[in-house]
């Protein structure tokens, strides 16, 4: 089953090829000609201008929409505008953002040591899978969560200032993937592993796969007045070395379960380099994988009655408990699936074939009145019951070749991304037919439509996120960037409006909410703010409070910034002083941000307005050391500098 991707790699070169030819510059603008002369100047189709006027957004006007896209190897995730696809922000979540100042002093530090793994410091993220914040099963607008998959790591990040406030990760698992979902109402937020492992970080022989191998799937349980996950009250279930995949929380009728499907039911661990199959290849043995669902209602009696045990600090439900409390069941899905996706009345799984040319339709009133009826046709080897495949499902739908991830619109439409192919797929729920399909470029992952995974999407716009750009932009050398392709679903057709070059990571997913879901602040209040509690901090500062304090810990530095100075503008310490900063932005202006730099000390912040930033360092060199404002704030931002002055001893 090697050839669908190796197909993967052929189809794309094919079109560049043949596209090598064709010259696809666009001649500059013809001067104050008319429409017309605008078009034939820049080589414009009708359809070129409709697209844009579909897009264009003049200067001042708001977007509809705002989507967040994860920023994949950049771990940091990117805000856009739709459907103008202005990038508005990147948030700080895994990844020092110097511009933020995330990374470069004590509390966006404390931030990265809550994100440590086994006490390593981790420089980097692998983001996947955003998730907005639910209540009754739509986005509120209130946070969203993101994973790392490469480190299995869960972010908070809260929209009220668009800042990460809180990073958690457990050693049970080394790698996640179904991360993040969301419950209905934002009960848990899940994380289910990919690479099985021995759980906890422990060494196991890997020949020692079924017996000492495990996945699991954690459910952090959110705490939504305090806007925090709470470690304590979450919990684990073990699952068997199958590697997971994708993740979704049911809704209305199949609230409480959560749908995780997988591949490499085979169990196969590779050792090419051994005289064994390649790991992909004995990976893609079996016609069927496994659609896993979990009863978490359920579950969490299980963990209220205590049936766990404790690895890592992490409550577990084991595989055993997990079956015999009817926690875990199996359905049969083909072959090596990636997507699943709820309908958004969530009385249906759409899960896409990848390996198998399918979207798979199951009913989730179908498969709950066999589980109820104990109607299993088997059990895998671990003695998890499994579900008859035909009696799961309302049917399947012809896609193409490669289908991955789908989302939903107002109508009854499915949209699925066409991998191979490389297209996406418009088709009908209801008669599961294809009516549409429109291609992209190319090999596109995800797909976000607006609201598109909440029990209300909004159809309007789809946003492609294709994986190679190939011929699509000018030429930056042999890493390209990803191409986010805008499609207008208005229409009977959907049509293609606008391609986004993204040059920082591989972006996986997204979410697109209606814009005036969001609230966002305007500027930090009271005076003094630390974004990470919301109040104010104990260091805030006024002008008039501003000071200077030797104490034992060190040298404590009270200090005001507002257009156009900071006060003090002189610091006095002595070699090897320990010096803490505490700076208060005390602006009330919207926009008014300064920041603040010291050379050579790694000590970059911003202060929007009303934010307190505290920053500790050790002055270990004498030295002259001018800091001053990083952000052009007034005529005389140039002027708002000051001098550490480090004494020799
Ligand atoms: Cu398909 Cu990580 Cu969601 Cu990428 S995954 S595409
Ligand atoms: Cu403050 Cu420049």
């Amino acid at each position: 089953m090697n050839t669908p991707l190796a197909r993967s790699l052929w189809i794309p070169i094919a079109v560049a090829l043949a596209l090598t030819g064709g010259c696809s510059e666009v001649a500059s603008s013809g001067g104050d000609g008319s429409i017309t002369d605008l078009m034939k100047a820049r080589n414009l189709s009708e359809a070129d201008v409709s697209a844009a006027l579909k897009t264009y957004t003049p200067t001042g006007r708001h977007d509809e929409y705002i989507t967040f896209a994860s920023g994949g190897h950049g771990g940091n995730l990117i805000v856009i505008g739709v459907p103008s696809m202005r990038i508005l922000k990147y948030v700080g979540v895994f990844t020092p953002e110097p511009w933020q100042g995330y990374g470069y002093g004590d509390q966006t530090d404390s931030l990265m040591v809550q994100g440590m793994r086994d006490g390593r410091q981790i420089k980097w993220g692998d983001m996947h899978h955003p998730a907005l914040s639910e209540t009754n099963a739509e986005y509120d607008g209130k946070y969203i969560f993101v994973n790392d998959k490469a480190n299995p790591r869960v972010a908070v990040i809260d929209l009220r200032d668009f800042i990460t406030t809180q990073i958690v990760s457990t050693e049970l698992i080394e790698c996640d993937h179904g991360a993040t979902m969301v419950t209905p109402n934002t009960e848990y937020v899940i994380e289910s592993s990919q690479y099985p492992a021995p759980l906890g970080g422990r060494y196991a022989p890997i020949e020692k796969w079924n017996e000492e191998y495990r996945g699991a799937v954690i459910f952090w349980k959110f705490d939504r007045d305090k806007g925090k996950i709470v470690p304590d009250q979450s919990f684990a279930i073990e699952l068997p070395p199958y590697m997971q995949d994708l993740a979704d929380a049911g809704r209305l009728d199949s609230d409480g379960w959560v749908f995780i499907n997988s591949f490499n039911t085979e169990r196969a661990y590779g050792g090419n380099l051994e005289g064994k199959d390649p790991l992909e290849k004995g990976a893609s043995q079996n016609d069927m994988d496994y659609l896993h669902m979990i009863d978490w209602r359920k579950a969490e009696k299980v963990v209220a009655a205590g049936k766990t045990k404790t690895i890592v600090g992490m409550r577990v439900i084991a595989l055993d408990t997990a079956i015999a409390e009817g926690l875990l069941y199996f359905v049969p899905e083909p072959k090596s699936p990636h997507g699943i996706d709820v309908t958004p009345d969530g009385k249906e799984m759409v899960v896409g074939g990848k390996l198998d040319t399918h979207c798979t339709v199951y009913n989730f009133a179908m498969m709950k009145k066999l589980i109820d009826a104990k109607e299993f046709a088997s059990k895998d080897p671990y003695g998890v019951p499994i579900l008859d495949f035909k009696k799961s499902i309302r049917g399947q739908c012809e896609i193409g070749l490669g289908p991955l991830h789908t989302q939903f619109d107002n109508q009854g439409f499915a949209y699925t991304s066409v991998f191979i192919d490389t297209q996406i797929a418009k088709w009908s729920l209801a008669d599961l037919k294809v009516v549409d399909k429109i291609d992209v470029h190319y090999n596109v992952g995800h797909l976000v439509t607006a609201e598109g995974d909440t029990a209300s999407p909004d159809g309007k716009y789809l946003i492609a996120m294709n994986k190679w750009s190939i011929d699509r932009f000018n030429k930056v050398g042999p890493l390209l960037p990803q191409n986010f392709q805008l499609i207008d679903l208005n229409g009977s057709k959907m049509q293609l409006l606008y391609d986004m070059p993204l040059p920082l990571g591989e972006p996986h997913y997204a979410q697109m909410i209606k814009a005036d879901k969001l609230n966002p602040i305007e500027m930090y209040t009271p005076i003094g703010t630390n974004p990470l509690t919301h109040a104010k901090d104990p260091a805030a500062t006024t002008a008039d409070t501003a000071r200077i304090e030797r104490k034992d810990d060190g040298v404590h530095v009270y200090m005001s910034a507002i257009r156009s100075h900071f006060k003090p503008d002189i610091i006095r310490v002595k070699e090897g002083d320990r010096v803490h900063l505490h700076i208060t932005n005390v602006e009330q202006a919207f926009d008014a941000t300064h920041g603040f730099c010291i050379n050579s000390h790694n000590v970059n912040l911003s202060l929007e307005p009303g934010k307190h930033c505290n920053v500790t360092f050790v002055a270990d060199r004498p030295g002259v050391f001018p800091y001053y404002c990083t952000e052009f704030c007034s005529a005389l931002h140039l002027e708002m500098a000051g001098y550490l002055l480090v004494e020799p001893k």
